[in-house]
């Protein structure tokens, strides 16, 4: 078995958001069957298509489909039966006929069930399977058998109130999963497979998309198993191509996907593209499409995609997913699917999060009798950045967290919306995509190894009953404080930290260092919040609570770090102070370096004296950053003076640069003094290094008189900039 999947202009995807690593990734079975036999030839699927034409929950009826091959130079008979066992290996019904079929042909079988009184309904609650196993009998010898899941449910979707699942309205609370995993691409065991969903399950969800393409069977079979709903897509992502190819290739994916899993319960909705409108024609990304022809025949393509999922599959919805673009309204694309399903990105890329329920809204009411769903909206987190003064796209947690907070608020209060899916459960690969680990989409409630972050408990604490109680703080377990913030006003009093208790117990009470710091209740997202003091370096955080007499609790420690209002770097850890220059939070590297963040200079502390925080184009990447690209990520720019107030002596002083402009030579060219030293005459970062090269330099000073140490910018042309500071005494 060979496969090829260079690029071809003719094959969907076109372009991804994600890696698509190639090669045989999934299992391949070699199936030799005998010469009678069910069909294995029809787009890899079982050969046998089951659904329930009826099901309430007093009768149901079973209906199943296929076909039966003679593989043989004689006519021959056999007989066909379906047998239908509940989960106990319990005989419900069985059904049987006989076929005659001619020589070197196959037959197609239709057989339906008597009416099956009280089915046990499937659920995301009760995911209750039965089993219908298929059977080929010729003279009384079984010659071919195959079984397939069974699960009885309805299910509807309605413009005005949602979904509903068994008559009864059900919010879809979902996520999205990508099948790659750190260290292995996409070529997952089994075991991962099912982990994945345990933790999608086990947070509380009961949603899942599959994006952006059909995944390994063992996935919904576990979804079966678990109970979790599912809208899976075929790979048309980003543009399409406009050849009769391209489209009957895409027409081939939707049958493979919809006639391989056809058979499991937990399917809901067949989605037939992602964002497609996102590029122009040539793989450009474009904010907007203006090329009509191109625009119709995409409208044309989706409409035939549409249609082949509605003929192929009756008994699911059909979805898109768009970005927020007008243009899908102008071509025409938002009335083809069934469900009309958004990518929402406010409060990251643009805008602010509260945009989210107003744009919602509005899209509600100029889509009167359309079913609504938000398929994507994330934040990405990187674990080792964090502080209390979160901003869109820093990456923190703090931030990721206050999003998701801010969305699910939003979520709750529009019953009218049938469901939602978070980007993405896990961190996955995604080549070009600058940010803070490049190469990697972080907008996961996991990380990329599956460890969960704290914004994982807010979903479970809100969405699993299962008593649980989360201190939001064990990816923030490094606190700053400056304790010049005491000196200015002259109290002792020390700045109060955040504690955030994300629960779904009644009332938490949280205790540092040993010492009640008060009960609170939950407010409506179930969270939990304390400002309380911390003493210089570990703090013991434990919270409480209780459910019908058992207790719940969850423990963390918690390092402060205190700055000294006078700078003494003796009193410092390793003897050193660096600084990101230009960013709000706190940074903690491989090497336990602590970037802290950056400020206003202070009297005795340090800061910058003008110079605007700047950030780096989200998509650059840092050439030869190691794991510091968040130091090149944010800097400085136009900056004079940069100021470090540590007493006299001898210090290394360490300035770390990046181009972050496509600029060459002299486009931005300064000079650096450190105190009365010149070090830096004339640097030019892209002249000299290249742009987005990560440049560091080295000196020793001895700062005498008292003066710190004071670094200053002389701007020969364009701005000076600076991305990060450290300090050591020697
Ligand atoms: C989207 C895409 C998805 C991306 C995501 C992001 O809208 O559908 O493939 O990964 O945005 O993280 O930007």
């Amino acid at each position: 078995v060979q496969v090829d999947n260079s690029h071809d202009i003719d094959i969907p995807p076109l372009s991804v958001g994600y890696a698509l690593y190639g090669g045989i990734y999934r299992d391949v079975w070699i199936i030799a069957p005998n010469t009678m036999h069910i069909k294995v030839t029809d787009h890899a699927s079982s050969g046998i298509y089951i659904h329930t034409p009826r099901v309430d929950s007093k009768f149901a009826t079973v209906q199943i489909r296929g076909n039966i091959v003679n593989d043989s130079p004689q006519t021959e008979n056999v007989r066909l039966v379906n047998t239908i066992v509940d989960r106990d290996d319990n005989i419900i019904h069985r059904i049987e006929s006989t076929l005659k079929i001619d020589a070197w042909s196959e037959k197609a079988f239709v057989q339906t069930s008597e009416q099956i009184a009280n089915p046990h309904l499937w659920s995301p609650d009760d995911p209750y399977l039965y089993t219908v196993y298929s059977e080929v009998y010729q003279n009384s010898v079984l010659v071919d058998g195959i079984k397939n899941p069974l699960g009885f449910r309805w299910f509807e979707f309605e413009p005005e109130h949602g979904f509903s699942l068994n008559g009864k309205k059900l919010q879809l609370r979902g996520t999205n999963r990508h099948q790659d995993y750190q260290g292995r691409g996409q070529a997952l065991d089994n075991d991962q497979h099912v982990t994945d969903l345990q933790w999608i399950k086990e947070m509380g969800a009961n949603f899942v998309r599959l994006a952006h393409y059909p995944q390994d069977p063992v996935v919904l079979e576990t979804t079966d198993r678990l109970g979790l709903l599912v809208w899976e897509e075929t790979p048309l992502v980003n543009y399409m191509s406009t050849s009769e190819d391209f489209l009957q290739n895409s027409q081939n994916m939707v049958k493979e996907m919809i006639r391989q899993h056809y058979n499991h319960p937990s399917v809901i909705v067949w989605g037939s593209m992602n964002e497609i409108l996102l590029h122009d024609k040539k793989g450009k990304r474009t904010p907007q499409i203006d090329d009509k022809t191109y625009l119709k025949q995409i409208h044309v393509n989706a409409y035939y995609l549409d249609s082949l999922i509605r003929a192929e599959d009756p008994t699911r919805y059909t979805a898109m997913a768009f970005h927020c673009s007008d243009d899908y309204h102008s071509a025409g694309l938002d009335t083809i699917p069934q469900i009309q399903a958004w990518n929402v990105y406010f409060g990251w890329y643009g805008g602010e999060v509260d945009q989210f329920g107003r744009w919602l809204d509005r899209l509600h009411k100029n889509n009167p009798g359309r079913n609504l769903f938000i398929s994507e909206y994330g934040a990405g987190c990187d674990v080792r950045l964090n502080g209390e003064n979160a901003q869109r796209f820093d990456f923190t947690g703090n931030w990721q967290r206050f999003y998701h907070e801010s969305y699910l608020r939003q979520i709750n209060e529009r019953p009218y919306l049938a469901g939602t899916a978070i980007w993405n459960q896990f961190d996955f690969s995604q080549p070009h995509t600058g940010g803070s680990i490049p190469h990697l989409n972080q907008k996961g409630m996991q990380k990329w190894d599956r460890k969960p972050k704290d914004v994982y408990y807010l979903y479970k604490a809100n969405w699993n009953t299962e008593p649980m109680v989360h201190i939001a703080s064990h990816d923030w377990t490094k606190r700053v404080f400056f304790d010049s913030y005491n000196t200015r006003d002259g109290s002792k009093e020390l700045e109060k930290h955040t504690i955030d208790v994300y629960s779904n117990l009644n009332e938490i009470e949280l205790f540092c260092n040993g010492q009640s710091q008060g009960i609170r209740q939950p407010d409506a997202i179930k969270k939990f919040c304390w400002k309380i003091h911390l003493k210089s370096g570990k703090n013991l955080i434990v919270a409480k609570g209780s459910r019908s007499g058992i207790e719940y609790s969850d423990m963390v420690v918690l390092d402060l770090i205190v700055i000294p209002a006078k700078l003494d770097l003796e009193n410092m850890e390793r003897n050193e102070i660096a600084v990101n220059v230009g960013y709000n939070a706190l940074f903690v590297d491989d090497n336990g370096t602590m970037w802290l963040p950056d400020r206003n200079f202070d009297e005795g502390s340090y800061g910058y004296l003008n110079g605007t925080p700047t950030m780096v184009n989200k998509d650059c990447i840092i050439i030869h950053s190691g794991d510091r690209e968040p130091i090149y990520n944010y800097y400085l720019t136009g900056v004079n003076k940069y100021k470090i107030d540590v007493p006299d002596g001898d210090y290394e002083v360490q300035l770390y640069f990046a181009e972050p402009q496509d600029y060459s030579k002299n486009e931005r060219v300064f000079n650096v003094k450190i105190n009365a030293h010149q070090i830096l005459n004339k640097i030019d970062l892209a002249g000299q290094y290249g742009y987005l090269k990560a440049v560091s330099k080295c000196f020793r000073i001895s700062v005498s008189h008292g003066t710190g140490i004071n670094i200053t910018f002389g701007r020969v042309i364009g701005e000076p900039i600076l991305n990060a500071i450290r300090v050591r005494k020697i």
